[in-house]
């Protein structure tokens, strides 16, 4: 830990000394992924409720030339208000810390981030993926590979139905990577429960998902696994309600000429407001949900070893 740049929060400082459980969270969410004030509220609330749960948050970004494992309200504050924070992952991971710039991390930052800290589970809303039209652009989120390198388990509401969902599954597959759904068949799709698609995989329980992470690193294989956890049925808008919002954001986003990092999120904006917020409460809602789940595969995890 001494050369490693790593500041850790007071509270996670004493979960690691007693092995207790700790669940990793993003920061991108908060600066790109929601507007001010509800990013702050939610991610207070996911903290809130990590704990409720009996487990210890931890929300990561870099500040200072240090990776933030733990942030306090006031920096969780500032990083909510903040405009031009950097959007961060693998590749800019340690530019930004070099060079003294504020940053939020992604999912493969976070995943890269909480391994250094120890942290085995991280609970975020939505992984990145292949998207629509990769195959001229390319477009292949950093989460994807990460998952096949970096041994987190990640807990997110499957992919975001702005993607590309049969293409990113069939990528997940080449690369190794274990895709979970939690308590049903399908392969969820962010705001709605279901893709239409089947999961390769299926658990019904924190403590088998658990045992899954642990027999992977006993067998030697790099890398963590994806745990799919559908949105409640109560905050979910269906694939027919939302697909009209998601086929009109992506048009703006091709007609304006959006591309790389801004590409998702341009798309959260802007179905945001197609939606007249009903696809933030949907968000805030299935974070909530991951982080409850990711609070029990931890303590799972922290009785295991
Ligand atoms: N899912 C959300 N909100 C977000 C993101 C995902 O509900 O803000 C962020 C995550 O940080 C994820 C990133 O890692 O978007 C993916 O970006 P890209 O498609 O550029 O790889
Ligand atoms: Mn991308």
């Amino acid at each position: 830990m001494i050369d490693l740049p790593l500041t850790l929060s007071p509270e996670v400082t004493e979960a690691r000394a007693n092995g207790a459980a700790i669940v990793a969270l993003e920061s991108t969410i908060i600066t790109h992924g929601m507007p001010f004030p509800q990013n702050v509220e939610t991610a207070r609330r996911v903290e809130a409720e990590i704990r409720r749960q009996g487990a210890v948050p931890a929300t990561i970004a870099i500040m200072d030339r240090r990776i933030h494992i733990g942030l306090t309200d006031a920096q969780l504050d500032a990083l909510g208000q903040a405009k031009s924070v950097a959007k961060l992952s693998r590749a800019d991971l340690a530019a930004c810390l070099a060079s003294g710039g504020t940053g939020a991390t992604t999912v493969a930052a976070t995943m890269i981030c909480a391994h250094l800290a120890g942290i085995r589970v991280f609970a975020t809303g939505g992984i990145g993926g292949v998207h629509r039209g990769a195959e001229t652009s390319f477009d292949i989120s950093a989460d994807l590979r990460e998952l096949a390198e970096t041994p987190v388990t990640v807990v997110a509401a499957g992919a975001k139905a702005i993607l590309d969902l049969p293409k990113t599954l069939e990528y997940l597959e080449t690369l190794g990577v274990p895709v979970i759904a939690c308590g049903q068949d399908d392969f969820p799709a962010f705001w709605s429960r279901s893709s239409g698609l089947k999961a390769p995989l299926r658990m019904d329980s924190a403590a088998d998902i658990a045992a899954a992470h642990l027999m992977r690193a006993r067998l030697g294989l790099p890398g963590g696994q994806l745990v799919a956890n559908p949105i409640p049925p109560d905050a979910e808008i269906t694939l027919a309600e939302i697909t009209p919002q998601i086929e009109a954001a992506l048009a703006e986003a091709t007609a304006k000429g959006i591309a790389a990092k801004a590409v998702t999120p341009f798309l959260l904006q802007r179905i945001f407001e197609l939606t007249e917020g009903r696809s933030l409460a949907a968000n805030i809602a299935l974070v909530l949900n991951n982080a409850r789940l990711g609070a029990a595969i931890a303590r799972e995890l922290a009785a295991k070893a």
